[in-house]
């Protein structure tokens, strides 16, 4: 057994997301966002008080500062500060998020802020969302908005958190609001408009010459042809372009490749739509923000393998954690399988630490402009049992999972890919969208009715490497 040693300036962090943690979805003059009207409909899933961020910001930060956690995700409730989305400042949403920015430096911990985690203002969402101009526009000045007031405060902007997988979860698999079926060209127009966006985000942030650093955040599932068939390649080509390839194009080189596009199209077509316009004019837009990109983080949870497939799209989510449920066959994509030999967690999320060190030499070796990287999200959902406050709560696979992805991380960063931080999902447990309360992630166990907070086994384990920076290798 050896050891790898991370960097002293590395960043040993949690994760958190506004809508899943705050709370307080009500108060404060807080605006709808398209959540709260979804949840509401839907009446299984309560997001308050979730693990009441908003008025335990500053014990979740002692923690941190405690278990020696020095760097955390959060974002910014657009609807907070824009209760519209865009007109009127709501000022009391303003203050929230300079207390909670001031916290975190009083403890020792750098604030990765993001201005977009898939809560969408519901007066933008009426306008077409990601679809509309109206929203695109908005997007930016609330972008300006921030980066002025905050300026001080915040040194790590992410400009949206997984545009794909807003995307594909609003306009294909129908799991997010507003809840679309197998829509391939709206998909793939809204993730081209997210791209856009926060391309004239990043270029309006270096123009006014801020001092911190800016980048985006994509989920990047690595997928694998399931056999050596020209079929299964094939798939799997196509489900990558869909989730990884035409947004790290439109990001982090600026140009859609002819490959990709010709992929994209192939997907659009099959399904009977309109292949989206790709404007000249768009990707000198692009090109500027990525040669200015200072980061992209990469969240990275599971692998895919692919098997060819002609049929019409049969999607079913595992929300429930009832292990096997998850089915996902799409037409002019391919067929997700399963393979045997590969553990999976309870919600058919297959563990593959390969995967992460597989997708960060593609980036190394696919986007040369990209020069630092942030793994920004990782983590296991798992069924954490609480026995009794004295007692520890044991979650070793949580930890295996862990280590298993870290050890990964070591070896790309032994390999020269500039790996410079990684955050757990999620610092405490939280509402999960499409899970509800019972798929927990945090180091910190939440008892939702008390809010009492325990440190879990893996929070002991991350607070060790936090400190000796020490990752022993089997
Ligand atoms: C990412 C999101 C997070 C978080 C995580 C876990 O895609 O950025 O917000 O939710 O996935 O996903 P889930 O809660 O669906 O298990």
């Amino acid at each position: 057994m050896t050891e790898f040693k991370f960097p002293d300036n590395f960043y040993f962090g949690g994760a958190t997301a506004a809508y899943q943690c705050e709370g307080a979805t009500n108060e404060d003059g807080k605006g709808e966002v398209i959540w709260d009207k979804y949840l509401r409909e839907q009446n299984t899933i309560n997001p308050n008080p979730s693990c009441d961020f908003y008025h335990r910001y500053s014990e979740d930060l002692a923690l941190c500062n405690k278990f020696k956690i020095n760097a955390i995700r959060v974002s910014i409730d657009w609807a907070r500060i824009f209760p519209n989305g865009t007109g009127q400042v709501e000022p009391r949403g303003v203050a929230y998020y300079h207390h909670v920015f001031q916290e975190c430096h009083k403890n020792g911990v750098e604030p990765f802020v993001t201005l977009h985690h898939f809560d969408t203002p519901q007066s933008l969402q009426d306008k077409g969302g990601w679809l509309s101009q109206e929203m695109l526009d908005a997007f930016l000045a609330y972008a300006k908005f921030c980066f002025k007031e905050y300026q001080n405060e915040v040194n790590y902007w992410i400009t949206i958190n997984e545009p794909t997988s807003m995307a594909c979860q609003q306009y294909v698999s129908g799991t997010f609001p507003p809840a679309y079926h197998d829509q391939f060209s709206k998909c793939f127009q809204a993730e081209y408009n997210q791209n856009l966006v926060h391309a004239k985000i990043v270029n309006a942030y270096k123009e006014a010459g801020y001092k911190g650093k800016i980048g985006i955040v994509h989920a990047l599932q690595t997928v694998y042809p399931a056999s050596d068939s020209l079929g299964d390649q094939h798939a799997a080509a196509l489900k990558d372009v869909l989730e990884n390839r035409f947004y790290l194009d439109g990001t982090l080189s600026g140009k859609y490749s002819e490959k990709t596009l010709a992929l994209i199209k192939e997907i659009i077509t099959a399904n009977d739509q309109e292949m989206i316009a790709i404007k000249a004019k768009d990707e000198r837009i692009l090109q500027k923000a990525a040669r200015q990109l200072d980061f992209v983080g990469v969240n990275y949870y599971f692998s895919k393998f692919m098997k060819e497939y002609h049929g019409e799209t049969e999607i079913s989510h595992n929300g429930t954690g009832q292990k096997g449920t998850d089915v996902n066959r799409m037409k002019g994509v391919g067929e997700e399988v399963h393979p045997q030999d590969l553990p999976a967690t309870d919600w058919d999320w297959i563990i593959y630490p390969q995967g992460i060190l597989d997708q960060l030499k593609r980036i190394n070796d696919n986007y040369p402009l990209v020069h630092e990287i942030y793994i920004t999200e990782n983590g296991m959902g798992y069924k954490d049992k609480f026995v009794s406050p004295d007692k520890l709560i044991d979650d070793t696979p949580r930890i295996k999972y862990l280590h298993d992805h870290l050890e990964k991380i070591a070896e790309a960063i032994e390999a020269g890919i500039p790996v410079c931080g990684y955050f757990v999902w999620s610092l405490q447990d939280m509402f999960s969208w499409t899970n509800g309360y019972s798929k927990r992630y945090g180091l910190f166990y939440v008892d939702f009715k008390t809010q009492a907070r325990y440190p879990k086994a893996s929070a002991y384990w991350y607070k060790k490497l936090a400190e000796t920076r020490e990752l022993p290798k089997k």
